[in-house]
């Protein structure tokens, strides 16, 4: 039998012509565009030459044997069977019905099923941002994809239904809160595209755009390397307030904030800083440290006069609970105070100790790189204490992050996601929704990974999906352990505790 493999390019060629157009359809830049366009045109052109070939003779016919006086006034007795006749006009659009079937169902097969050795790359969405997670440990809220390279999105959202649709791409799917969505595409050009949200997910739901960024590897590869530590660039430390306008654009609050004077979802971060807020409580307010750092950390809590109490709460994504890191709160807020005229000693942070500092010269080695050869294993990760025998399960460990989707809601840069992020979590304490606070040991992790929701980390929504299938019994250990070895190579804590047994 000849197989829809080979039959298939010869039909695209064919519709593919330039005379039977493209009706508005992308031109696609990924390996579908030609599939879906083909069938697209197949189907339009099959329903034009039926829809001309009946209608035409409906009406060739009723004009032909119309009713006319004195001419056969009585109706003739029509042949009741032509069995020639009705098998022929069965046959033909069976014959027709199941190619488009048989090419349909092909191809939406190859859409569902991401090819194995796939780029992995997690897809978080919120009113009204994307958020984009890289198995090397960036984040980012452009989309950068690699050209030529099967790459699957896992995603999830924080908030409502949202929708992944990059049209020149030929790829759309929902993106809903609670589960993993996938979605796995191959770019074949390189080039600028936009990703648009195609779910009414609320009144700035026409601005949830992103660029996306289809780059040669060694380029995609350059561009990851700079967007996995925020705070230095080629090795160089960055000024705070350049940290913070990256801050603000990767965690969208440029979504409802402007920062040139335009009323957004939110006030305008111009000349904010150092400056008086009304407060919808009738009180004014100065814009000072102390004030900016509660707007954000706690939204709600002083309304400003005419706005509504949208913000997402942030309290988590600038150190949870423990409180522990707000610099990078004081990135934003220096970068706030940049675009104040109004900014003074007391609207901006304390003198910073700039976390670039003890990592610029670390990074530098790494981002000179010559290690990296393949893509995805320069890593950040490296922790010289684990055993060298750990090793390559800490390398399983970090495929499966990707593969199994777990990249959607956690990151391992620190970045909060939907989940809490992975480093330096192993050997830290995580306090629960229960009240207590307890050690991530070996245990715990193992736990929290089998049984989800069965303990929950405070400050988040009990959501992750259950992988006990693929990861609980002995069969699974393995898999398990990588995972958790692999979460090891994220912290500083690490230690026999932490550690799956060796043996
Ligand atoms: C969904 C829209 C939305 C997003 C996203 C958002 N904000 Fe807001 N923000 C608001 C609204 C609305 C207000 C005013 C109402 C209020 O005070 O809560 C506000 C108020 C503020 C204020 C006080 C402004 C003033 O005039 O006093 C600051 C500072 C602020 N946001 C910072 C941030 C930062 C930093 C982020 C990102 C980490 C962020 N916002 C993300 C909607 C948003
Ligand atoms: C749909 C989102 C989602 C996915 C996918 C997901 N998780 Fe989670 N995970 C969460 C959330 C939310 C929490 C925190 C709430 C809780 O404890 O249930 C969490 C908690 C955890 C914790 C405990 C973290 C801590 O701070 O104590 C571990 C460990 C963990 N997940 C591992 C995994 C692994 C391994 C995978 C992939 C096999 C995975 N998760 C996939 C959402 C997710
Ligand atoms: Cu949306």
């Amino acid at each position: 039998m000849m197989s829809i493999d080979a039959f298939s390019p010869m039909l695209t060629q064919v519709f593919a012509h330039p005379l039977l157009g493209s009706y508005g359809l992308p031109n696609s830049d990924s390996t579908f565009g030609p599939k879906i366009q083909f069938l697209w045109n197949f189907w339009f052109w099959v329903s034009v030459f039926f829809t001309v070939l009946i209608t035409g003779l409906a009406v060739f016919f009723s004009i032909k044997y119309r009713f006319r006086k004195g001419v056969r006034e009585v109706a003739d007795p029509s042949a009741d069977h032509n069995t020639p006749l009705e098998i022929t006009w069965s046959i033909i659009p069976l014959i027709i019905m199941m190619v488009m079937f048989a090419l349909g169902f092909k191809y939406y097969m190859d859409m569902e099923q991401p090819p194995s050795g796939c780029y992995n790359i997690g897809v978080l969405a919120w009113k009204w941002h994307w958020q984009f997670t890289y198995p090397d440990g960036a984040t980012t809220s452009t989309l950068y994809m690699p050209v030529d390279t099967p790459v699957k999105f896992s995603m999830t959202s924080k908030d409502v239904l949202h929708g992944f649709w990059i049209p020149d791409l030929s790829i759309q799917r929902d993106v809903i809160p609670g589960r993993t969505m996938t979605v796995w595409v191959k770019a074949i050009h390189t080039g600028h595209f936009k990703l648009q949200c195609a779910e009414y997910c609320g009144d700035g739901h026409s601005e949830m755009l992103a660029n996306v960024e289809v780059l040669p590897i060694p380029e995609f590869k350059k561009k990851l390397a700079q967007a996995a530590d925020i705070w230095v660039h080629n090795g160089k430390i960055l000024p705070l307030h350049v940290v913070g306008k990256k801050i603000a654009e990767l965690e969208g609050c440029l979504g409802c904030h402007s920062v040139n004077g335009a009323r957004g979802t939110g006030p305008t971060w111009k000349n904010l800083a150092g400056s008086h807020v009304k407060l919808a409580s009738g009180h004014t307010a100065t814009a000072d440290y102390a004030y900016l750092r509660q707007a954000i950390l706690y939204p709600g809590r002083k309304m400003v006069a005419g706005f509504s109490n949208v913000m997402p709460n942030y309290y988590t994504d600038f150190g949870g609970a423990a409180h522990k890191k707000h610099r990078k709160l004081d990135a934003l807020i220096w970068y706030i105070n940049t675009l104040s005229k109004h900014a003074s000693k007391a609207s901006r942070p304390p003198v910073p100790d700039h976390p670039g500092k003890s990592k610029a010269s670390k990074t530098t080695s790494n981002s000179s790189g010559k290690k990296s050869a393949k893509m995805g294993t320069s890593a950040a990760m490296a922790n010289k204490k684990l055993p060298a025998a750990a090793l390559p399960m800490v390398a399983v460990g970090k495929k499966l992050y990707a593969s199994m989707g777990c990249i959607a809601c956690h990151t391992v840069n620190g970045q909060a996601g939907v989940g809490p992020t992975w480093k330096n979590l192993a050997g830290y304490p995580v306090k629960l929704t229960n009240g207590k606070t307890v050690a991530a040991d070996y245990k715990f992790l193992r736990f929290m990974i089998l049984y989800p929701g069965k303990k929950v980390v405070a400050g988040f929504q009990p959501i992750m999906p259950s992988y006990s299938s693929a990861l609980a019994g002995t069969k699974n250990v393995k898999k398990l352990d990588s995972l958790i070895w692999y979460i090891n190579s994220l912290s500083d804590k690490a230690s026999a505790s932490t550690e799956p047994p060796t043996k």
